[in-house]
């Protein structure tokens, strides 16, 4: 194999996971009785490719691989809804969007529903949420807040602080974490067990590095995946959509080529957008910004790309952002480690680490997300639960499953409405845990469609190793993946006699899951 291409991300990452202490019970056992305090951190469009504990060679997190060496790595964690503000309503209700209303990121969630955080709040818990928001709507059920606008940005962000907005200086992840520090400090003495959301903006689009990160990964060889320069075919919805490295990646906007001289111009209309954020950097961090990538764009003029060779160029300038922001993430997660274990904090907080969505790593020549192709179906999932289960688990969970779980470790009830399902025996004894009794399919629709990166509408069920997705609105096609066969998802079989069978039974699936879910509303663009 070329050894500047690597294989399919999923069928990188399948069986090739190793924990030092796979399979053990090697933690110290909590006090029985006692609600646990959460510390949930979530990131923004974190790659299970680019979390070391998943195997895939990218990358190391040496700190959020902490939570792996001294818990569990699910190894088949999904979303619901691969987009931010629509994953966020899942994690809070533990209901699917279209019970939540959240079916994308234009609507505004309805803050007056049940939540977790005020069911937590009902069983004695202290609640905050520092971060990302991204719901549009004022929080609701947290003691403290202390958010990020909208999408928020990297450099100098405003945050609003239960209501009031200021500016900090500095760069996000590092501000979000001091937040967060500075928040679990103030209530040393308090004797009430806490649950914090703790929302990082990294590591979304534009992928700007923390300035003592640039050039981290330079002179690294970043291979291309198999299927970079995947054509398609047969999959109408995947030739369909706007979100290429090659074809609408902006190397202004997403690849900071703000040259001074003002030559470089691109025609997606984001350039001007990528000029701002660089005019939003203070003068010192300019100065730092300028001396990385100076050179950078100097050659980049002189060595005036076209073709593959323009989109190889992108993607690797895309992943040594990308990889560099999640340097500072892991870092900073490694603060907040710390802290816990200095506290004394560790031996009675549980701490989940996962991500909004997934997102593709160039896999089918790709950025962001939405498709209910693994890459971005798919968010990594670490928890470190005292007393309880080091290894693998490899049950199918998803973002819905969070809030269950949350509530049965507060020892409160689950209200019959919610969708999700307890993961909590699984903390404690691994995938013996459920068993049998666990479920074996998951159920995905995604709705932001007519919108940006031009995704078609489509709802889908997963199994262990088969997938069936329709696209629906104004295409209307169907496909079925062999995951076994095809991890990366290239040979749509629906029309595949020899699979006709399995797609009776995946239909049947579907419509199982349709039911259940209660999901009737097929929404028409
Ligand atoms: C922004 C990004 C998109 C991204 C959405 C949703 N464009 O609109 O590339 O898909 O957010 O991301 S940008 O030009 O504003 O960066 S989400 O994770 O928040 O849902
Ligand atoms: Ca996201």
């Amino acid at each position: 194999m070329d050894k500047n291409i690597r294989k399919g991300a999923f069928s990188l990452a399948a069986g090739i996971i190793i924990l030092p202490a796979a399979c053990s019970h090697g933690n110290k056992p909590q006090d029985a009785g006692k609600q646990l305090n959460i510390l949930y951190i979530m990131s923004d469009d974190h790659s299970f490719q680019t979390v070391g504990a998943y195997g895939c060679g990218l990358m190391e997190t040496p700190n959020i691989d902490r939570l792996a060496d001294s818990g569990i790595v699910f190894t088949n964690s999904f979303v619901a809804n691969s987009i931010s503000a629509p994953s966020r309503a899942c994690l809070l209700t533990g209901k699917h969007s279209h019970k939540n209303g959240m079916t994308d990121n234009s609507r505004i969630f309805d803050g007056g529903q049940q939540t977790f955080p005020k069911l937590l709040r009902n069983a004695g818990y202290e609640t905050a949420l520092i971060g990302k928001w991204h719901l549009t709507s004022e929080p609701t059920g947290f003691d403290y807040w202390n958010i990020l606008v909208g999408q928020g940005e990297y450099y100098n962000p405003v945050f609003i602080d239960n209501g009031k907005r200021r500016v900090i200086p500095g760069y996000a992840t590092e501000i979000t974490t001091d937040l967060a520090l500075e928040w679990l400090d103030s209530r040393k003495d308090a004797d009430r067990p806490f649950c914090l959301l703790l929302h990082h903006k990294a590591p979304h689009r534009t992928w700007m590095p923390d300035l003592q990160d640039l050039g981290a990964f330079d002179g690294e060889d970043i291979p291309l995946p198999e299927n970079f320069h995947d054509d398609y075919s047969g999959r109408p919805a995947a030739a369909a959509q706007e979100m290429e490295i090659g074809r609408h990646m902006d190397v202004v906007y997403d690849l900071k080529m703000a040259d001074g001289e003002m030559e470089i111009h691109t025609d997606t209309g984001l350039e001007e957008y990528g000029r701002a954020m660089y005019a939003r950097l203070a003068p010192e961090q300019k100065a730092a910004w300028d001396a990385y990538y100076g050179p950078i764009i100097k050659a980049f003029k002189a060595d005036s790309l076209e073709g593959d060779e323009l989109a190889e160029w992108k993607y690797r300038r895309y992943m040594a952002d990308y990889m560099s922001v999640i340097r500072s993430l892991d870092r900073n997660i490694g603060r907040v480690l710390d802290y816990l274990q200095e506290s004394g904090l560790w031996e009675n907080t549980v701490v989940i680490y996962t991500s909004d969505q997934g997102f593709y790593m160039g896999e089918h020549g790709w950025f962001d997300k939405r498709f209910m192709y693994e890459e971005s179906f798919r968010t990594p999932l670490l928890v470190y639960y005292p007393g309880g289960f080091r290894g693998e688990v490899d049950a199918l969970v998803q973002n819905i499953d969070h809030a269950p779980t949350f509530l049965e470790i507060a020892g409160a009830s689950v209200p019959e409405d919610i969708q999700g399902e307890s993961y909590l025996p699984f903390l404690r004894t691994g995938s013996e845990g459920r068993g049998e009794r666990w479920r074996k399919s998951l159920y995905y629709h995604f709705y932001e469609y007519p919108g940006e990166h031009a995704v078609r509408r489509h709802y889908g069920v997963r199994t262990e190793w088969y997938k069936l997705i329709h696209f629906y609105g104004d295409i209307d096609s169907w496909e079925l993946y062999d995951l076994r066969n095809d991890p990366s998802e290239m040979h749509n079989l629906y029309e595949d006699r020899s699979y006709r069978r399995i797609r009776k039974k995946l239909h049947r699936e579907l419509a199982r899951l349709q039911e259940l879910y209660d999901d009737t509303c097929i929404i028409e663009p």
